[in-house]
């Protein structure tokens, strides 16, 4: 383990620390050969898709594009580290819960399906017929199909996706929360209403053309590293790159590209940003406002002055609705207001106003420093405001990029997992599946959580990810689980759901996407779809981590047949012996998926439409819409701190730390941010951290000021002092999920509001009663 020390990080993002760092990870988990191997076939047109992140990769590749954090995501899935029923044998499942997140995961690949023993408090091995038959029981002995939930999380595949969404509407519930509606939720409804679609408008080669690109609230260095490739060719070729983000992060500062023979043999590197300005947490939209204003107040000028406007006039009359009185709502917000919410100077917010002024081709990209706030959804209209004014939308180098996380996330979202289906696409199903599906919304994340603490719902299924430490309000989500009569997790590897379980519980297996999936009709290839609308086809090469582990696909066929019987007509272990058999049912259900199976076989696959791209707008208003939105004052940031007048109030940001891959925990380093061995930590500016009469190396204590008045502690972090706005705090997620209020999630949008948590931080208090042993449901990591 490395040894904890906090020191400043001077060198480049990339460059020989990331080789490195990566051969580290390939050792730890014993598949330095076998690895390598795997790495060079991630990304190609036979191999896998990389399951890191959704951002594209050039054509489906042809050449090696190295990723340190994507060779992590392999390693961690190709380990030789086995989590079989001896494991289960040794340790009870309390015992088990004592471990920490990091040691969960380090146990390896599951190899065995396991059912929980209520009796030894032991999971024990379970063929898998009986496991699906236990569900099967629970499932039908349910007063109501809507006691059951079903969450996703977005490494499954398309064809996983489709059957399962199609099982579970044919069970008859639209509960289908998933990982989305804690992510790029916001991003979808914003750009629905505006635009038309609920996705991003630009293709990879729209950043080669690219006078700027704005990136807001995003760590490329870290969560999409191939993006880095992009932006320093764009650096390269002079676009201007802005970043907007409280912390200066390296990876938008510089880089050197592993790739690039030359810049490695020099330890050179090229610098990303051009303008980085640090904003106040949950400040974009008054910063984006401003901006705005101050576009506004020169075009106002350029036309009184009798030149041209400077405007796309003739784009917001042909396709956009709503401009009057957008502008007249901008020129009505004060400077003073728009300063003090956004944390940046009017000079600096006049300063970013020019850069777009002088780019003729606009791109916005933004990922969870947007979304994550209860303004999220108001402040993605804003960006998507701006890029309206001068028509930076729909023609090329120009346009919104919310870049996606899990890798399949927007795909899953495709194949209408989603618990607010459309009814066009029920229609659909009907008259494709000949059943009626369920009309009613169901659950999204937010909702199962309370449905299940309040025993409104009794079965949880979990198609991957880790329900129990992903969500927020960690004591009031583990409270929820432990109310089920039954959780089930398909899953690759072991995590805390599942050990924070109902009554019954169930751990399925299933293939990873790095492995061979054998079915009756030979080697399998699935597809996903990336953050820019491409679907390519995915072929796992490495032998399976176990003798009978099965597909996702699979699972679901299993589960359909004995949970449904011969109540439907769907052939679903048919379907599953060649996969092809699911892509035409795809396109038979979806119009834009016609010819599936051919299209995606062209290396590279094929895009999806885009309406918007194409400047056709399918909202309600027929055109690109400008949304007025005042610069929030009255969030719970500001209510807590004039509710708390007597000390200092933060807004606290929770953020992905360089070694880990959302709850998965790889390592204890944050390199970028000069953090080694320890995630107990938080960041604060060196006058925040005087202020509160402490030094930088002390602990604290965090407790969150909610506005439902329920207390929220997380205890023992150690300040770090930082290059961050006063008033802003940063620590890790998931080690600050508990702060997270249930409650308090973004205005029609519901994803919680984990990048603006109102917190006061006191010294540690070690827990006075420290030697009786913490609550079971609360992992022992949170409570030291
Ligand atoms: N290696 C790795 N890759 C990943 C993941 C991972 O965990 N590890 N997760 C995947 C997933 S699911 C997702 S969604 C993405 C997440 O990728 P990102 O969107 O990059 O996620 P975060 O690390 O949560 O933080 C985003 C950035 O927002 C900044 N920020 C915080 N608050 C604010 C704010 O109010 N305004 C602005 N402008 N910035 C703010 C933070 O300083 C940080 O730099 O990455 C995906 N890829
Ligand atoms: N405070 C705070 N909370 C957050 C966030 C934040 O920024 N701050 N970010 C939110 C975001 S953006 C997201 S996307 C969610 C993530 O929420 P989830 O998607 O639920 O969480 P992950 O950690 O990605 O899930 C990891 C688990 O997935 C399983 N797994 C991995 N690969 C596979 C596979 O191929 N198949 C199957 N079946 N299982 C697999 C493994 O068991 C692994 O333990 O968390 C959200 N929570
Ligand atoms: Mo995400």
């Amino acid at each position: 383990m490395t040894k904890k020390t906090i020191r400043e990080y001077d060198g480049p993002a990339g460059g020989w620390d990331s080789l490195r760092s990566v051969a580290k990870h390939l050792m730890a988990q014993d598949v330095a050969v076998r690895g390598a191997r795997t790495l060079l076939s991630m990304n190609q047109p036979d191999g896998f898709d990389c399951p890191g992140c959704a951002w594209p990769d050039r054509d489906h590749a042809s050449t090696f594009e190295f990723c340190e954090n994507g060779a992590k995501a392999v390693a961690a899935e190709s380990t030789r580290h086995r989590a079989g029923p001896q494991l289960f044998a040794r340790y009870t499942v309390a015992q088990l819960a004592g471990y920490s997140d990091h040691w969960l995961e380090d146990q390896g690949r599951l190899t065995t399906p396991m059912r929980y023993d209520a009796a030894s408090d032991r999971y024990l091995p379970v063929q898998w017929d009986q496991a699906f038959a236990l569900i099967a029981r629970h499932l039908n002995g349910l007063d109501s199909p809507d006691q059951a939930i079903f969450y996703t999380s977005g490494r499954t595949s398309n064809e996983a996706a489709f059957l399962y969404q199609l099982f579970v509407r044919a069970f008859g519930t639209n509960n289908f929360p998933d990982c989305s509606n804690m992510c790029h939720e916001p991003s979808g409804v914003a750009l629905k209403q505006q635009i038309g679609v609920g996705k991003g408008t630009v293709s990879l080669q729209d950043f080669e053309q690219a006078d700027a690109i704005l990136i807001f609230g995003q760590n490329p260095g870290t969560n999409h590293p191939r993006m880095l490739g992009e932006l320093r060719d764009a650096a390269k070729r002079g676009a201007a790159i802005v970043s907007f983000n409280p912390l200066r992060e390296r990876g938008l500062e510089r880089f050197a590209d592993p790739k690039d023979k030359l810049e490695m043999l020099h330890s050179g590197s090229t610098r990303i940003s051009s303008d980085y300005f640090q904003l106040k947490i949950g400040g974009d939209l008054a910063a984006i406002k401003g901006m705005i204003k101050h576009v506004l107040e020169r075009d106002a000028e350029a036309l009184a002055r009798g030149d041209a406007s400077l405007l796309d006039r003739d784009f917001i009359a042909a396709h956009t609705t709503g401009f009057d009185a957008f502008a007249a709502d901008v020129a009505a917000e004060p400077w003073p207001t728009i300063v003090e919410e956004s944390g940046l100077a009017e000079a600096q917010l006049r300063r970013a106003g020019d850069i777009y002024l002088q780019s003729e081709r606009v791109i916005a990209c933004w990922g969870m420093g947007i979304t994550q706030h209860k303004h999220s959804v108001a402040t993605i209209h804003m960006i998507v405001n701006l890029l309206l004014l001068r028509g930076n939308l729909g023609r090329p180098g120009a346009g919104a990029c919310p870049v996606r996380g899990h890798s399949n996330v927007q795909g899953d979202r495709t194949m209408m997992i989603y618990e607010k289906p459309p009814q066009e696409f029920l229609d659909r199903l009907r008259d494709v599946f000949g059943f009626e599906p369920p009309r009613a919304e169901g659950y999204d994340t937010i909702g199962a959580i309370e449905a299940m603490g309040d025993g409104r719902a009794k079965v949880f299924f979990g198609m991957g990810g880790n329900f129990a430490t992903a969500t927020p309000d960690t004591a009031a989500t583990h409270r929820a689980l432990r109310n089920c009569d039954l959780t089930v997790h398909v899953t690759t590897k072991l995590n805390r759901s599942h050990l924070v379980h109902g009554r019954e519980a169930l751990i399925l297996p299933c293939l990873g996407r790095t492995e061979i999936d054998v079915q009756a009709g030979g080697p399998q290839a699935v597809t996903v779809e990336d953050s820019m609308s491409m679907v390519h086809l995915s072929a796992g090469i490495n032998p399976p981590a176990a003798d009978g582990l099965l597909s996702e696909p699979a699972i679901v066929a299993r589960l359909a047949e004995a949970v449904l019987g011969t109540r439907n007509a769907i052939r679903w272990r048919w379907l599953t012996e060649d996969y092809d058999r699911i892509r035409d049912l795809i396109a038979r259900t979806f119009d834009e998926f016609h010819d599936f199976n051919t299209r995606v076989r062209v290396p590279g696959g094929f895009r999806l439409p885009n309406t918007a791209r194409d400047r056709i707008w399918v909202n309600p208003a027929g055109r690109a819409v400008f949304n007025p939105h005042p610069v929030p004052t009255d969030n719970p940031i500001h209510r807590a701190r004039v509710r708390r007048a007597d000390m200092p109030v933060f807004n606290l940001s929770t953020l992905r730390s360089h070694d880990q891959y959302n709850t998965t925990v790889y390592g204890l380093d944050d390199r970028y941010r000069g953090v080694f061995g320890e995630r107990r930590v938080v960041f604060a500016h060196s006058d925040d951290i005087a202020a509160l009469g402490l030094g930088a190396g002390d602990w604290v204590d965090l407790e969150s000021l909610a506005d439902d008045g329920v207390r929220r502690t997380a205890r023992r972090f150690m300040l770090v002092a930082y290059d961050i706005p006063r008033g802003c705090l940063a620590a890790y997620y998931p080690e600050t999920n508990a702060l997270v209020p249930l409650s308090s999630f973004a205005d029609e949008a519901r994803t919680p509001t984990s990048k603006s948590i109102p917190v006061i931080a006191t010294p540690h208090q070690p827990r006075p009663d420290a030697s009786a042993p913490a609550p079971r449901d609360i992992p022992a990591a949170l409570v030291r």
